[in-house]
């Protein structure tokens, strides 16, 4: 091509690039046009191979033709490159502004401990103080311990008090924590200070103040010349220290082939206030605490000297305490599933710690 066809085709190549350079937006693309255009087997690039065919006279000023397109064009693409620099430089900028550090971060939902839960370790406490230590036992029971090793044999009519869950195999579900009595005396026997706090099971009629499954917390106290005033004033301390003011109590009579005498400890409706609600069936009263004297037949079930040794037990209703305790007026809410708060965090001990709850019964 002649030097004016040379300077047509570089007016072509460089319009090209004036036209297109300002949709390159990334470094990358930048540096492949310029290989595409400067480099050896680049459009400009190769023109300079080509300097050596025209006559001497005229090498001197086509060489100048090519390398001063050249050099436009680098000007050019080394503009555009200082342009996504700074488009680059105030993106990173505007995300800096964006994250503002001093603003109070986003919490993530916590758990908190459940109020039954809350008020097992309240009891522990307490009991740990008064030298018990605490138990647990199975939830699935064989039919002896929950009820033969607690003198109420297979034809006993009190089989009747507790509608039970029999499984297959002739194991129950445990109709209370009481077969842990039998379970403690032939572990430690006596003298012995234990309570078992764990969940119990019964096939019956649900609605404010009976669930099919429902905690209760266990004691047992077996020692020389025990009787019915310790139990009456551990019961008294016990629900002064949880409810941390002093509760209204009654104690009645109450059977269970398991204790001689027994007593039913109810404790004055703290839903109400005595008045009468669904909670106490009306009657300004929740039974809480049935407690007795430890029957011979069960002391001696459990391999205890019925000459030397003595003991009361208690079956509390560690649901409904919670209930009390917490205000909550049914108890079909606390097995529920339903994890919006019923109580504030802060009364339940404040937040959990992962690992902190478990099924079993210590911390
Ligand atoms: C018993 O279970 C006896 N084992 C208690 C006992 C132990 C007596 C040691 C003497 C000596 P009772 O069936 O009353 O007793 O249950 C004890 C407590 O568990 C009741 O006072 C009540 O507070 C609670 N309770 C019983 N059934 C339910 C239920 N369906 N839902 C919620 N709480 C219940």
């Amino acid at each position: 091509m002649d030097v004016g066809q040379l300077k047509e085709r570089i007016a072509e190549i460089e319009a090209g690039i004036a036209a297109n350079v300002c949709d390159i937006d990334t470094a990358d693309a930048l540096r492949g046009l310029e290989t595409a255009v400067l480099g050896k087997q680049g459009t400009l690039g190769s023109l300079v191979k080509t300097i050596k065919d025209y006559p001497p006279d005229q090498r001197g000023h086509v060489g100048k033709v090519v390398n001063d397109a050249k050099g436009r064009v680098k000007a050019v693409i080394e503009q555009r490159h200082r342009e996504l620099e700074a488009a680059d430089a105030s993106a990173d900028a505007a995300d800096a502004e964006a994250f503002d550090p001093t603003l109070p971060g986003i919490r993530e939902p916590m758990g908190s401990v459940h109020p039954v839960t809350a008020v097992q370790w309240e009891i522990e406490r307490i009991f740990e103080r008064l030298g018990f230590t605490v138990e647990a036992g199975p939830e699935m029971e064989t039919e002896y311990n929950n009820f033969e090793a607690l003198n109420i044999p297979a034809t006993h009519p009190a089989r009747d008090m507790q509608d039970t869950f029999w499984l297959k195999s002739g194991m129950v579900l445990r109709t209370h924590t009481s077969p842990v009595q039998h379970r403690a005396m032939l572990k430690f026997g006596a003298p012995l200070r234990v309570i078992v706090p764990g969940r119990c099971f019964r096939y019956e009629t649900i609605d404010a103040s009976h669930d099919n499954t429902f905690h209760q917390v266990e004691g047992l106290m077996i020692d020389r010349g025990i009787s019915i005033p310790n139990l009456i004033a551990m019961a008294k301390t016990l629900l002064y220290e949880v409810m941390q003011h002093e509760v209204e109590i009654r104690v009645r009579p109450g059977y269970f082939p398991f204790v001689e005498p027994g007593i039913e400890i109810d404790m004055n409706c703290q839903i109400c206030g005595g008045a009468g609600c669904p909670t106490c069936k009306q009657s300004g009263w929740l039974e809480i605490l049935p407690a007795g004297m430890v029957h011979p037949n069960v002391l001696e079930a459990g391999k205890i000297d019925t000459e030397e040794f003595t003991g009361f037990a208690f079956g509390l209703g560690l649901t409904r305490l919670a209930m009390m305790k917490y205000g909550i007026g049914d108890i079909r809410v606390l097995n529920s599933g339903d994890l919006r708060p019923i109580v504030s965090p802060d009364r339940l001990g404040g937040p959990v710690i992962a690992g902190q709850v478990g099924s079993g019964t210590k911390r």
